[in-house]
C-alpha cells in the first residue's frame, strides 16, 4: 500500500516513567509524532473514550496508522516498544535483530521491567517523592501491598 501514510504517530501519555520511556524511544528513532496529555491525576485515562485505546485506563498508549492503512492501538509500553522496534528501527538503534542472542537477552530486560514490581515502581519513581507519587498512581493496591511486604521485610509475592 504506497499510498499509506505513516508514522502517524500520537503518544498518549503523561510525565511518569512508563510514559516518558516511550517518548525516549520515539525521540531515539527520531519518529514524527503527536502528544496526548492525559493527565492521570484527573482520570482522564479511565474516560470511554481513551479506553478504546487502552481498556486497561492506563498510559501509555499509541496509535498509528497500520501497514494496511487502518488505525492500530498499542497499550502496555513493553509492547509499545517491540511495535515501534518491528516497524520502525530497520537500523537496530533501540533494538537487536531478531534470533539474536541480543535479541533474547534484550526480551530478558524488557519482560523483568514490565512483568513485576519494577513496573509498578517505575510510577512511583516520579519527581514528587512520597505519598504525591503515590497519588499519581492511584488504584495501585498491589504496589502498596508489595511496599508494605518489603517494609516488614517478608516474603513478597503480588497478590
Ligand atoms: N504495565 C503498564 C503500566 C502502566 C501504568 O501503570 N501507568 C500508570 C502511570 S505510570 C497509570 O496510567 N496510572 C493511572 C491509573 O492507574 O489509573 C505499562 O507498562 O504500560
Amino acid at each position: 500500500m504506497s499510498d499509506v501514510k505513516r508514522p502517524n504517530i500520537t503518544l498518549y501519555t503523561d510525565t511518569t516513567p512508563n510514559g516518558i520511556k516511550i517518548s525516549i524511544a520515539l525521540e531515539e528513532l527520531g519518529l514524527p509524532y503527536t502528544v496526548e496529555h492525559i493527565d492521570i491525576s484527573t482520570n482522564r485515562q479511565k474516560e470511554p473514550w481513551f479506553l478504546e485505546i487502552n481498556p486497561n485506563g492506563r498510559i501509555p498508549a499509541i496509535t498509528d496508522t497500520f501497514t494496511d492503512g487502518k488505525t492500530i492501538r498499542l497499550f502496555e509500553s513493553g509492547s509499545i516498544l517491540l511495535y515501534l522496534a518491528e516497524q520502525y528501527d530497520p537500523e537496530y538503534r533501540i533494538s537487536y535483530p531478531k534470533g539474536t542472542r541480543q535479541f533474547y537477552e534484550m526480551n530478558n530486560w524488557l519482560f523483568f521491567q514490565n512483568a513485576g514490581w519494577f513496573d509498578r515502581m517505575s510510577c512511583v519513581a516520579e519527581l514528587n517523592p512520597g505519598l504525591q507519587a503515590w497519588d499519581r498512581c492511584k488504584g495501585k493496591p498491589i504496589t502498596l501491598c508489595a511496599m508494605r511486604r518489603r517494609r516488614s521485610n517478608t516474603a513478597w509475592t503480588a497478590t
